[in-house]
């Protein structure tokens, strides 16, 4: 009895290591990152602070290129700075506009070199 519950339970850690490392994102510290733009944004359906803007934050800083991501939410707004030659501003606004199914929506407002 003891040792079926052992193999039971040792198949499921084996299954869910199995998972896990099937699932392994590139991380941004994969490939070095020189940010050469900066972008303004508009994010529009964030409705409170710890929750939408933390999201989005750690959603979009995990994206290769991204040097800099930070929301304020204040005046639904983000700043950004990043590598071009990896990622756009475009790029980015798509991946804010499948988070949560949707709820947010990111404008381009200006993009300048540095
Ligand atoms: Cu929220």
């Amino acid at each position: 009895m003891k040792t079926s519950t052992l193999l039971l339970l040792l198949a499921l850690l084996l299954g869910s290591c199995t998972f896990n490392s099937s699932q392994k994102e590139t991380s941004a510290a994969d490939v070095t990152a020189v940010a050469n733009t900066s972008a303004e944004l508009e994010i529009r359906g964030m409705t409170c602070e710890v929750g939408c803007k933390k999201l989005i934050e750690k959603t979009v800083r995990k994206t290769a290129g991204i040097t800099k991501f930070d929301i304020d939410f204040e005046h639904n707004s983000a700043h950004m700075e990043y590598d071009s030659t990896m990622v756009s501003a475009d790029d980015v606004v798509k991946i804010i506009n499948t988070i949560n199914n949707g709820a947010y929506t990111a404008i381009v407002h200006d993009v300048a070199a540095l």
